[in-house]
């Protein structure tokens, strides 16, 4: 069992540590649940490792995290909110800083645990997808007077789509391990919806569409879901912050949660867009930006959902290709897998494009 004995003496924990174990199923951190037995009784904390070959500056990351944090709290006490339960927590080293280089240079850092909720790896219900959508639209409104310019950008053209073709491009052509020859219909495929992937980046560029604080990483297990309430209460992982479209976050969100299987589903007959759920994540989302989004942003709510799953799936595909050094992978061809059903709900978009372009009609309302 690992020994976090040196990372947990760094932080002003309210009680002693009695456990501490790995948690979650995120594709990038090193996330561990920490139970600590104070005066006050039981208290728990996600301890995390910063993934820094990922994030290569951390001070950066974690000046965002507290300053975004911070304006959060502030914005949910003036509302009278619970800022415990509604945002993220920082705890600080006992030296006062955000986070805890160890001796061997690893990253680490404190959350409060947010208890009584729960994030899901699946969809259970789509009444959860709407709670999802809302959280993730609520939390975009909420940053809306942010100030965006002190953000740092921690990923570097993160949902740039055309520089994320281009990227799939040169791990084809170098094909490290070998593996290009046995994808082939799956390259041919990304390959072929080259002019789709610049059509937001070219909007943003034209000031078509406005850039605005996005969270940039809407899956589903990134909201806490209360127990009691069924209420999504805290929007969480928030390393990838910055400035972005609104689409992507309404994008990401039905990649993930209105697909009818897991992200890792092997069976592909059993993966396609469920309409269901892509309506309840979008009524969710719109209302949650409460009026926010623009005409263009409203119409073009559908290509978010394709372009972030092509892109999604061509980051698996590329992944794949370089010996899986980005994405956590649990067996042989995982993000091979990963990357076949976000290409197959990319066809399924595709063939019920009128249908979700309805769904966002009916929940726009007069603003489209
Ligand atoms: P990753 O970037 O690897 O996805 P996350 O920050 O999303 O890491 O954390 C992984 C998982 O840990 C989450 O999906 C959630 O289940 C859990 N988690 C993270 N932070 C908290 C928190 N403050 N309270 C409760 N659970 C949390
Ligand atoms: C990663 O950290 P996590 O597991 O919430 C990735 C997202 C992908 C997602 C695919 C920083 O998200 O961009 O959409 O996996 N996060 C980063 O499941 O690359
Ligand atoms: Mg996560």
């Amino acid at each position: 069992m690992t020994d976090y004995t040196e990372q947990l003496e760094q932080f002003a924990l309210e009680g002693e540590p009695v456990s501490a174990v790995r948690y979650g199923s995120g594709h990038i951190n090193d996330t561990c649940l920490v139970t600590v037995s104070g005066s006050a009784g039981e208290n728990k904390y996600i301890l995390q490792r910063i993934n820094t070959r990922i994030f290569e500056n951390p001070q950066e990351l974690m000046e965002n995290i507290v300053r975004v944090t911070d304006f959060l709290r502030d914005k949910i006490q003036k509302r009278g909110g619970d800022p415990r339960r509604e945002t993220l927590n920082v705890i600080p080293t006992k030296a006062n800083e955000s986070f805890y280089r160890d001796s061997k240079g690893e990253c680490w850092r404190m959350y409060r645990f947010i208890d009584g909720a729960v994030s899901l790896d699946q969809v259970e219900k789509a009444e959860d997808l709407y709670q999802g959508g809302l959280a993730f639209g609520r939390f975009q409104q909420l940053l809306a007077d942010f100030p965006a310019q002190t953000l740092h950008e921690t990923i570097p053209d993160f949902h740039n789509t055309p520089k994320r073709l281009a990227d799939f491009r040169r791990a084809v052509e170098e094909d490290i391990c070998g593996l290009a020859a046995f994808v082939e219909p799956e390259i041919r495929f990304i390959m072929e919806r080259e002019a789709d992937t610049r059509v937001l980046m070219d909007m943003l560029a034209a000031g078509e569409l406005p850039l605005r604080v996005t969270h940039n990483d809407t899956k589903l297990n990134n909201v806490m879901i209360d127990n009691q309430t069924g209420e999504g209460i805290c929007v969480i992982d928030l390393d990838t912050v910055m400035p972005g479209l609104a689409l992507n976050d309404y994008g990401d969100l039905i990649r993930f949660g209105a697909s009818t299987a897991a992200e890792d589903e092997r069976d592909l007959s059993r993966v396609s867009c469920d309409l269901t759920l892509a309506e309840a994540c979008t009524r969710g989302f719109i209302e949650g930006c409460a009026g926010s989004l623009t005409k263009k942003e409203l119409s073009m709510l559908p290509m978010g959902a394709k372009l972030m799953t092509l892109e999604c799936g061509m980051r698996f595909l590329a992944d794949y290709l370089q010996g899986d050094v980005y994405f956590k992978v649990h067996r042989k061809g995982h993000n091979l897998d990963r990357c076949r059903t976000q290409l197959k709900l990319v066809q399924d978009m595709e063939a019920k494009w009128t249908q979700l372009e309805a769904i966002v009609s009916k929940y726009a309302g007069a603003g489209l």
